[in-house]
């Protein structure tokens, strides 16, 4: 193979779609494609990728086996699409954080010897203990989380050690919660992986190992010293080390991808498969972030991110291993209620269109006459609140307003109001070159930016990527292959989108205050 033939296969298992694309050695792509679970996948009833449990609307999982049917639908379309397979050198994937997966016990001997002229998911079908994934999305574990702090001397204790004081959507109260309430299964896993080790299983032919940055979303691992904490692991569940097994760098190579992907569809026996990693740290990589610079992503979820080399302890947020340098870290803030939230106010206030909703934004005033709206749909993580409010300019309840912009501009800046508030509070500032760097799905969306640009009084970029956390995922597959984190110097430039309004602080840095205060009183 000359070297420009070789190309890197990234993949991107988020909420609601499997999408995967080839890049060649530049890092372009050459060929992209999707599987949407509710549309492409309805016989497994999802909505938005998820199943809420009707008697529980806490508990939000999602059916194992229909990642597996994803990724058998999506290796057709890319077979369709006259991908060469052949030239394929490395894959690396990346996946919605903290979900787990329950290996059956004989899984990996499944996983072994897959037979080439089957699907994987009819050959999978009875490899998970517990067939329904816990999600990100999932809030039911209050009883384990405090079992969790309790277990080393309080939240502060555990955010000192985890990077996070427990949070109900991470992997380790999940387990606990396993452990306790179906003890059965639980027995009867061989392994538990999270979503991103689970996609490189599949790709691998046995169970592979969690990577650091990943690893570092479950409140088990220790982020200084790279290894679970014993007491924690005690604390979720016998044996946990055993099904665990100890987690490795980001971006390092498992291995060859297995015999079923080379006698299926033809790739090379040499390909190499990288450890993959979660959304978040892998938009970190694909969106090539630089301090100064703030991430902000507006998919199912909103999340900020930045790089930063000396963490302190952060209650409200966390502190993830940085999936690019062993030494350095990364802080997050996460927001549960973003695009799904936008869709909702769309589809009520703008006729489904994101064309009017755009229009109607543009149309109201920055400040939106001090009207303020807040929407969690499902249980938010910051603030820890649900339900919908609504406040006028002193701060009095309201139970709607008196049109549809005002409605949506409400909710755009309550959203933003609330990202800010607590960027501030984990110790962002907003500096002279602070940038803001936009990605995911609703960065596609200008009168969206314009208010993140005035709430947050800097400029916003976005990049020539439309999936930052994929891209990400070819640059593990190009740094694996390569053992060089220097070779993704090829990501396109950002390229600005706005700027702040001149009085743009001085409308919103009172309305921020306004939000504490508002926040304080819903919460408690
Ligand atoms: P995920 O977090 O699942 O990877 P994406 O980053 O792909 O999600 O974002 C998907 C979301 O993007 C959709 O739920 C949709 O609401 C939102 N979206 C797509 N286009 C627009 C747009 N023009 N304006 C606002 N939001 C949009
Ligand atoms: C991060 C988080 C979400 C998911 C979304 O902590 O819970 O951003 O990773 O896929």
């Amino acid at each position: 193979m000359s070297e420009n033939d070789k190309t890197f296969l990234g993949l991107d298992l988020s909420t609601q779609q499997l999408k995967g694309a080839v890049v060649d050695e530049n890092l372009r792509i050459i060929c992209e494609e999707t599987v949407i679970f509710d549309t492409h996948l309805p016989e497994y009833r999802t909505n938005g990728g998820v199943t809420v449990n009707k008697s529980n609307p806490h508990e939000i999982t999602a059916p194992t086996i229909m990642w597996v049917k994803a990724l058998d639908l999506l290796m057709d379309k890319l077979t369709v699409a006259s991908v060469d397979f052949s030239k394929i050198v490395a894959i690396s994937g990346t996946a919605q954080q903290h979900g787990s997966v329950y290996w059956q016990n004989g899984a990996d001997k499944t996983l072994e010897n897959l037979d080439p002229s089957n699907f994987l998911h009819s050959q999978l079908a009875t490899s998970f203990s517990i067939a329904n994934s816990p999600t990100w999305m999932d809030s039911t574990t209050k009883i384990e989380c405090k079992c969790l702090e309790d277990a080393v001397g309080g939240p502060e204790k555990l955010a000192e050690i985890t990077g996070s004081r427990a949070y109900e959507r991470f992997t380790g109260s999940q387990i606990a919660r396993i452990v306790v309430h179906r003890p059965e299964a639980y027995r009867n896993t061989e392994r538990i992986s999270i979503v991103s080790s689970f996609l490189a299983s599949l790709f691998l032919g046995k169970i592979a190992p969690i990577d650091y940055s990943d690893g570092s979303g479950m409140n088990l691992m220790d982020i200084k010293t790279k290894k679970w904490d014993q007491r924690l692991l005690d604390t979720c569940g016998p044996n946990l080390a055993d099904k665990l097994k100890d987690p490795v760098p980001s971006c390092s190579c498992l291995g060859t991808v297995s015999s079923y992907f080379v006698e299926r569809y033809g790739f090379n026996e040499n390909c190499k498969v990288i450890a993959c990693s979660g959304d978040n740290p892998s938009s970190l990589i694909g969106m090539g972030l630089k301090k100064e610079w703030l991430g902000v992503s507006l998919g199912t979820s909103d999340t900020l991110f930045l790089w930063v080399s000396n963490p302190k302890t952060v209650l409200n947020g966390h502190i993830l291993c940085n999936p690019l340098d062993q030494h350095a870290f990364m802080a997050m803030l996460v927001f549960k209620n973003g695009s799904l939230t936008r869709e909702k106010i769309r589809n009520k206030y703008a006729h489904q269109s994101w064309d009017e909703f755009s229009e109607l934004l543009e149309r109201t005033p920055r400040g939106n006459f001090g009207y303020i709206g807040l929407h969690f749909d499902v249980e938010e993580i910051l603030p820890v609140a649900i339900g919908e409010h609504r406040f006028n300019k002193e701060g009095k309840k309201l139970t709607k307003f008196s049109s549809n912009e005002i409605e949506i501009r409400a909710a755009i800046e309550g959203q933003f109001l609330t990202r800010r508030l607590f960027a501030e509070d984990i110790g962002f500032q907003i500096g002279e070159g602070t940038k803001i760097l936009a990605t995911g799905g609703a960065s596609a969306n200008r009168a969206i930016l314009q208010v993140l640009s005035d709430v947050f009084g800097c400029p916003v970029y976005t990049q020539d990527i439309v999936n930052s956390a994929m891209m990400g995922a070819a640059c593990q597959a190009k740094i694996g292959f390569t053992g060089n984190s220097e070779n993704i110097s090829d990501l396109p430039p950002p390229k600005l989108i706005c700027e702040p309004y001149k009085n743009s602080e001085e409308i919103y840095k009172p309305m921020v205050l306004k939000m504490r205060e508002i926040l304080r009183n819903i919460t408690s």
